[in-house]
């Protein structure tokens, strides 16, 4: 199987836009994940990302397991924290929070995972994470205890992800987190992609199929979706057909 970074690489040479669907491990159990599972397929969904500002339960084995039992959808860890961690996953977004300046969030918890990390199965992608203001205040802003770069200062955003670029990241995640009132403009966007090379994920507060074709066409080169899907999983078809017809 080709890496996901290398798929994620390669599709944005090609022109090819990927849909995510971001699943909270606590809400596995609530959701009816069978449903999910079965859009995402027939919409075919290029990837899951799975993760949580905060998790309640220890559920995210049983969570992975339900989705690899069910399907061949990658499923790439989106950590949290760094108990977060699971071999059942196929990836995980190595992140380091370059939009905030909590040392423990660029250095810290990558010190103290190393060793398990280094030797692990999972393939481990080294991730520029960008929290962006998006109207309110969110949980990774407060989890992370860091301050989200302006919604309106794209040179800010600009500099920031060229460089976790020059530092060696491989991808860039432009976040304005989860159920954000606003999603990130897509002037941001443009400004962004027109200088980064490296794959642009871009996610957070995008609740309709037309936001996220507006987002692929300013140059995201991934889009994610949790919250929306959460409460109208159908809308996996649309928001995946939005992106991958753009
Ligand atoms: C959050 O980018 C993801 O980290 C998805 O956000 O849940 O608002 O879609 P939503």
């Amino acid at each position: 199987m080709d890496s996901i970074y290398s798929r994620f690489e390669a599709d944005k040479k090609a022109g090819k836009k990927n849909f995510v669907v971001l699943i909270d491990p606590d809400a596995v159990k609530t959701q009816n994940i069978g449903q999910v599972v079965d859009l995402a397929i027939r919409a075919k969904v290029d990837c899951f990302f799975m993760g949580g500002s905060l998790i309640m339960n220890d559920t995210l084995d049983y969570s992975i397991s339900q989705i690899k039992d069910a399907c061949d959808v990658p499923v790439v860890l989106f950590p949290g924290s760094s108990l977060q961690l699971s071999y059942r996953a196929d990836a995980m977004l190595y992140l380091s929070l370059i939009s905030g300046r909590n040392p423990d969030l660029l250095i810290g918890k990558h010190v103290e995972t190393a060793s398990f990390l280094y030797s692990s199965p999972l393939e481990i992608i080294s991730t520029g994470y960008m929290l962006i203001d998006g109207g309110v205040a969110t949980s990774v802003s407060y989890m992370s205890n860091t301050y989200p770069i302006p919604a309106n200062k794209d040179d800010i955003a600009v500099c920031t992800a060229l460089a976790g670029s020059l530092m060696g990241m491989k991808l860039i995640y432009m976040d304005a987190g989860s159920g954000a009132k606003n999603p990130i403009s897509e002037s941001m966007i443009r400004a962004v992609s027109e200088r980064l090379k490296a794959p642009l994920i871009v996610g957070g507060g995008i609740r309709t199929p037309e936001k996220a074709l507006k987002n692929v066409q300013a140059g995201a080169d991934v889009i994610v979706v949790g919250n929306a899907i959460e409460k109208d999983p159908e809308l996996i078809i649309e928001m995946a057909a939005a992106v991958h017809n753009a």
